[in-house]
């Protein structure tokens, strides 16, 4: 059994939202394109409280960009975004939900951010992920979404680590690069841990015979 899972194909950040990653949109038609041809599509969702210790408004003086000590923790500073029922945390809007199959929310504590959709940043807590693709028999994972240097990269390191086969679909990512050259460090750290970077092309129907 293989699993799509989707990350983070939310408004915030996709055009005009809260943390717009350039290009975000782009990913969306690549998602609906590859979803028929995996036996398992799961997808994850930044929910966070409107407390939470990653937004810059909740520490007096900080600003977006500037990383601080979280709970024992470095954590860089965004703007509110993603937070619980708001419109920027809903799903694009042209993104085929119809074939989810299941969904799961991270960042919901408000003392350490959660950009893997297995753990929280401290590997404390589990989201419930990786018992889900356990139950479903799932082996092999392909990970895509938004955004490739943050929530794609801990999601394929720890989907790597927990011994699925894992592979990035590169293609069907963008990053942030809030320091030039971030998001190609991380799909060097992505290759260098085992990690395959496809593209979504191999995954796409064809229309012909
Ligand atoms: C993300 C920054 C803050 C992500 C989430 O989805 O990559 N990045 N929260
Ligand atoms: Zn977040």
């Amino acid at each position: 059994m293989n699993a799509l899972i989707l990350v983070d194909l939310q408004n915030d950040f996709c055009a005009f939202g809260a943390l717009e990653i350039a290009e975000a949109d782009q990913v969306i038609p690549l998602a609906n394109a590859m979803m028929d041809q995996f036996d398992f599509v799961v997808a994850s969702k930044d929910w966070h409280p409107a407390n939470h210790g990653s937004f810059a408004a909740n520490h007096p003086w900080r600003k977006p960009g500037q990383t601080i000590d979280l709970h024992g923790l470095p954590q860089v500073l965004w703007t509110i975004h993603c937070v619980q029922d708001s419109f920027g945390a809903e799903f694009h809007p042209k993104l085929d939900t119809s074939k989810i199959d299941a969904t799961i929310l991270k960042g919901t504590d408000p003392e350490v951010d959660s950009y893997s959709a297995f753990f929280d940043n401290g590997h404390r807590k589990e989201t419930g992920l990786q018992q889900l693709l356990k139950e479903k028999g799932v082996e092999e994972v392909f990970v895509m979404g938004l955004a490739t240097d943050y929530c794609v990269k801990f999601t394929a390191l720890d989907a790597q680590q927990l011994g699925f086969k894992t592979h990035l679909i590169q293609d069907a990512s963008r990053g942030v690069d809030l320091v030039e050259g971030d998001i190609d460090r991380a799909l060097e750290e992505m290759k260098e841990a085992g990690i395959e970077l496809v593209n979504s092309e191999q995954w796409t129907k064809s229309t012909s015979v």
